[in-house]
């Protein structure tokens, strides 16, 4: 057999089939061992044995990757094979009847390659089409068994593999990544329980309170169908024509116009589950639960006009950043909290906590840490991973449950459904990416692009002839629905109606915008009025600063000015007059000043403007210390390539005035060197280059030579107050380096912001 597998190339996983040694053929019911069922075994773990590969994880590995090895293909050293492995001859030239006749029918080496690219593309998803994705794995903190069963949370210690897709929402799959929208944060674990995906988004709350409504906000919200505009905006007609008719959309509103829609970074967001969903343990008692991800860098965002500018030098800039934070091994990471809460408990809130346009402020029911996530991992493949993942509201495993959030109830049907048509059929939970860890026994069959080998004859239950299996795992070991109390709604019988308190539209956008820094209630207000200067009805504006009014008539004043509306409209009016009494009037959790995370500099990317004259010594010294701490830093000069300072000190220049705009960066260093300083003033994108970084408020360092270009650009080292700005650090010693690394921690420097731009 050796003799004969030596002699032609065979795939060795298939020997028997190639006739090389029936021995190799599997023996009946063979197939490879599926890790423990049982709730306390580690899917993966890096302290003891995995039950999936009988070994210790090594540090960071992750057990999709098993699932995912059986596919990968690695070319290196291999000829190039048509799809049924044929060597090609010639990758260059058809098959012609001599070299200038024509090409023939026969060439099917020819006709597969074409017909494969013709086929290469499969549908966008219908939203979140744009997306970036990551594995990595979960942590859990300690044993959370007095409330769930749920395999993440049986032991401390426990690491789950996970894969996460962050997204936009309203672009198309090659939109830019800055736009104003929701970022998706959907995370996929593969337990040894089966896959839970938690589908969630970096805004805790939602447009609609009812799936019913869902096609007519994406409809609203993607570009309009005539001309097919705006991409990746909301700031047009149609949307703003629809939730200005829809009160309950206004506390969505109020985080979509704040920062939190132009997020820094995939690292620096929160995210949340969204809806409640339940926590059952294993005798079957349930609590209500929401799901919090905390990025442990903080939760950082752009401001607008930097936003729009990244977003035509780099429309991947959120994609990029996440691909490079993982190469460079500043991994993503956020911790997962959960606010856990009774039946009673809910009963007793102002709010309905069914109604996912509402939050349960962490001042009410507290956040609990329970684990962390790190995304360490970049995929192989953006097709074969980020864009064939499949996430599913619908996919919980046993601990898991839902409620009765009507929002939820039409999410539990739409991603599978659409999923058949995106994926091309119903075997996508086969696709490497989306197949569990664990093995999938059922009697499902056939169907588009089956993979799975179903052996032997039975594919029903009951049935005797294969010994009853696979059988019912039973309650202890099965999943098993919460039986939620039904006497109320017993009472009603069907209805197409909703709960009074779902009607109380605007306590809880209130109590966001109250609870907003001064700042961040300036940029929600300049929000409001960019999204609305573009909407060409003024109706629909007025409609939309009269629902303001009951939010705060100081933000529909602001916003009313900003568009020209003289008088202020009547306030629309309210569904609920008389809502209930809210148990919290301010929360400083919502707030992003409030979420600075651990104050380092890691992932940053610092600019350090040079040019040929520069004093090389310093520039070199702060790109040190900025490295040592973690940072990003990068020479930019007039050109690219290597800079003649005024020391002789050799400088590369990786990015250059051009290739790289300023507000790529979070900060800016101006060098050392009259020379140097002289050869930036000559050039008119310097002035540009230090413009934008003042006026997005990120730290300045000037060290002293480059105080000309400062003036040069006409940008006030100090704020209005007279005070010298926070922001902008003066010198070039190791002690100035350290102020500009506190300043960096910072991230922004709000206080010399004005609207519109002093400079
Ligand atoms: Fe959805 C995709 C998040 C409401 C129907 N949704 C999708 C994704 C995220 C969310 C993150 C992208 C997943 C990925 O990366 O592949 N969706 C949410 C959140 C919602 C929400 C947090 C409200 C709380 N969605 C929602 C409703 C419906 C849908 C009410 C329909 C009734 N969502 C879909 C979908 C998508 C989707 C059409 C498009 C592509 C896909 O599912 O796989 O089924």
């Amino acid at each position: 057999t050796e003799e004969l597998a030596a002699a032609r190339p065979y795939n060795p996983n298939k020997a028997g089939e190639h006739g090389f040694d029936s021995g190799l053929n599997p023996a009946p019911g063979a197939h490879a061992d599926a890790p423990s069922r049982l709730p306390t075994a580690s899917t993966l773990s890096e302290l003891e044995t995995s039950a999936k590969t009988g070994s210790i994880a090594p540090a960071g590995t992750n057990a999709t990757i098993g699932t995912l090895d059986r596919v990968r293909v690695d070319s290196e050293g291999q000829v190039l094979t048509t799809n049924q492995g044929v060597p090609v001859a010639d990758n260059q030239n058809s098959l012609k009847y001599g070299e200038r006749g024509p090409a023939l029918l026969e060439d099917f080496i020819l006709r597969e390659k074409i017909t494969h690219f013709d086929h290469e593309r499969i549908p966008e998803r219908i939203v979140h089409a744009r997306g970036s994705g990551a594995h990595g794995y979960f942590e859990c903190y300690e044993p959370l068994t007095d409330l769930t069963r749920a395999a993440p949370f049986q032991k401390a210690g426990k690491v789950t593999p996970v894969f996460v897709r962050f997204s936009t929402v309203q672009g198309e799959r090659g939109s830019k990544d800055t736009a104003r929208d929701v970022r998706g944060f959907a995370v996929k674990f593969y337990t040894n329980e089966g896959n839970w995906d938690l589908v969630g988004n970096n805004m805790p709350v939602f447009f609609i309170q009812d799936a019913m409504k869902f096609p007519d906000l994406v409809h609203a919200v993607k570009p309009e169908p005539h001309h097919q505009m705006p991409q990746a905006a909301s700031a047009h007609d149609t949307f703003w024509d629809f939730v200005s008719l829809m009160p309950e959309s206004t506390h969505m509103l109020m985080w979509l116009m704040s920062d939190r829609a132009i997020p820094r970074s995939y690292a620096t967001m929160q995210g949340f589950g969204v809806h409640t969903f339940r926590l059952v343990n294993t005798e079957g008692q349930s609590v209500f639960v929401k799901f919090h991800w905390t990025p442990m860098a903080g939760t950082h965002s752009l401001v607008w006009d930097e936003a729009l500018k990244i977003s035509g030098a780099d429309p991947d800039y959120h994609r990029r950043d996440l691909w490079e934070r993982i190469e460079a091994g500043a991994y993503p990471e956020y911790e997962l909290g959960v606010q856990v809460f009774t039946e009673e408990e809910a009963d007793g809130f102002s709010f309905d906590i069914l109604d996912a346009t509402k939050i349960i402020p962490e001042e009410l029911v507290p956040v609990r840490p329970v684990g962390r996530m790190v995304l360490n991992r970049n995929p192989d493949n953006f097709f074969a991973e980020t864009e064939q993942v499949a996430f599913c509201a619908a996919h919980v495993i046993p601990g898991i449950d839902f409620s009765n959030d009507p929002l939820l109830a039409g999410r539990i049907h739409s991603y599978v459904d659409t999923q058949i048509s995106r994926l091309g059929g119903p075997n996508f939970h086969e696709i490497p990416i989306n197949a569990p860890v664990v093995q999938v026994h059922n009697n499902q069959r056939d169907g588009m692009h089956r993979q799975a080998i179903a052996r032997g004859k039975v594919a029903y239950e009951p049935n005797s002839l294969a010994g009853g299996c696979p059988f019912q795992a039973g309650a202890a070991q099965g999943f098993v629905s919460v039986p939620a109390r039904m006497q109320a709604q017993e009472a009603q019988g069907k209805v197409r109606a909703k709960p009074e308190k779902f009607a109380d539209h605007y306590t809880q956008a209130k109590l966001f915008f109250d609870s907003q820094s001064p700042v961040e209630q300036a940029h929600i207000a300049a929000a409001f009025r960019f999204e609305l200067s573009k909407v060409t009805v003024p109706a629909i504006r007025e409609r939309m600063v009269s629902s303001l009014r009951n939010v705060s008539d100081a933000l529909a004043m602001q916003v009313a000015q900003g568009l020209g509306i003289a008088a202020l409209p009547e306030a629309m009016p309210l569904a609920l007059v008389q809502p209930a009494t809210p148990e919290v009037l301010q929360s400083p959790a919502l707030s992003l000043v409030s979420r600075p995370g651990e104050m380092h500099i890691q992932g940053r990317k610092v600019a350090i403007l040079v040019a040929d004259g520069s004093d090389g010594e310093s520039a070199v010294a702060l790109h040190q210390a900025l490295f040592a701490q973690g940072a990003v830093p990068r020479f930019v000069a007039p050109r690219i390539g290597p800079v003649a300072t005024a020391d002789g000190v050799a400088i590369d220049a990786d990015a250059s005035l051009e290739n790289e705009p300023s507000f790529l960066f979070d900060a800016l260093a101006l060098a050392n060197g009259d020379a140097g300083v002289q050869a930036l003033a000559a050039n008119g994108y310097t002035a540009e280059y230090i413009l934008n970084q003042y006026r997005h408020c990120k730290p300045i360092l000037v060290m002293p030579d480059a105080s000309a270009l400062m003036q040069m650009a006409k940008i006030p080292t100090s704020l209005p107050s007279g005070e010298q700005d926070p922001g902008v650090v003066m010198g070039a010693t190791a002690s100035d380096f350290e102020d500009f690394v506190s300043a960096i921690t910072q991230h922004r420097h709000f206080e010399r912001e004005s609207d519109p731009p002093r400079v």
